[in-house]
């Protein structure tokens, strides 16, 4: 007989109990999960077989044709609407805000196809997501959260089978999904100190549009670490976290076309930067926006707001920190 591993639900209902916590989060937690599985299941029947299409194209049946991140947003809102548990929900793939209980608890901040420039290669992709829980004591309030008002965050690499979710004051856990789809044994993820492992993952095409600041911290340390990049933030990331490093996505300011420039960095705050920054803060890193500010203190003004990104170790991410706010 094969040995049990511990299930993600025994997992969380432990937590939930340790910590004194209600169900609710469990119900929601089983939704990303069902939709996470259904959304790895369309990749692999639909996405790799060449089936999906380009939005508003047409098949040879003559019927319309949803691209991959379309589909992922509509599972997702499924499963969310039918958890009960979620007043508002933000999603890449929406431009509105999305409300589906009034009666709920939770709000929630979602990419379901991050770096789909990867599909057709059969490449990872990540569903991102950060929650945030109503004010149950006092009037209802803003539901555009700073990502340290989070009460967890996480993502599923796809269709590689990994989830990782980080718990506030809880650290950030890492699962793997198991021959019976079910996510199973629990590790700890705690970013480590050893320096001979630390990895650089950017994109190194965009250099000389970065800023002097940032272009001189690379030139002086990029020869003591590996560089990685797979154009997908939850796939660089997971590296950054298991191997220690730094991940950066940072604002695009010498552009040679001046209307390629984005000054405002290109990650979203809600659903990329502040997921990836509350599991590094968990996991004892941190993140910082082209200021070299904390990225989980910035209150979101716009839904879809876009930031600069610098996450993963805390001695590197303060020395960059340090690099960006010099004068
Ligand atoms: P997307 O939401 O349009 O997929 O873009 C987000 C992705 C991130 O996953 C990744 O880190 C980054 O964009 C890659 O961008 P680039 O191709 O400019 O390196
Ligand atoms: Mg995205």
């Amino acid at each position: 007989m094969s040995r049990f591993e511990q299930t993600f639900d025994h997992f969380l209902l432990e937590h939930q109990e340790r910590y004194n916590r209600t169900y609710h989060f469990l119900i929601l937690m089983d939704a990303l999960i069902s939709a996470a599985k259904r959304i790895q299941y369309y990749y692999l029947t639909g996405a790799l077989k060449g089936n999906l299409g380009l939005a508003g194209s047409v098949n040879v049946q003559g019927e319309n044709v949803m691209r991959m991140d379309q589909i992922a947003h509509e599972i997702t809102i499924h499963y969310l609407e039918k958890s009960g548990r979620i007043i508002q929900a933000v999603s890449e793939e929406s431009k509105e805000i999305i409300t589906l209980n009034p009666d709920g608890r939770y709000f929630i901040y979602f990419d379901p196809l991050d770096g789909s420039s990867n599909i057709p290669h059969g490449l990872p992709v990540g569903f991102l997501f950060g929650i945030a829980k109503k004010n149950l004591d006092g009037p209802e309030d803003n539901h555009l959260r700073a990502g340290k008002d989070y009460i967890a965050a996480g993502m599923f690499v796809i269709p590689t089978g990994t989830f990782t979710l980080g718990l506030r004051d809880a650290g950030t856990w890492r699962f793997h999904i198991d021959e019976t789809m079910t996510f199973v044994k629990p590790r700890k993820m705690v970013l480590p100190q050893a320096p001979a492992t630390w990895e650089l993952s950017f994109n190194a095409a965009n250099r000389r549009t970065f800023s002097e600041r940032a272009r001189s911290w690379i030139d002086e340390h990029e020869d003591k670490y590996a560089f990685r990049y797979l154009g997908a933030l939850a796939g660089d990331f997971h590296r950054v976290l298991a191997n220690g490093g730094l991940f950066m996505y940072p604002a695009i300011v010498n552009h040679p076309d001046p209307n390629k420039n984005r000054p405002e960095g290109k990650l979203r705050l809600m659903y990329e930067a502040a997921v990836v920054a509350f599991m590094c803060r968990e996991a004892g890193g941190t993140a910082v926006d082209e200021r070299g500010m904390p990225i989980l203190d910035i209150q979101p003004q716009r839904h879809h707001q876009r930031t600069a990104l610098y996450v993963g170790s805390r001695e590197l991410v303060e020395d960059i920190a340090h690099r960006l706010k010099e004068e």
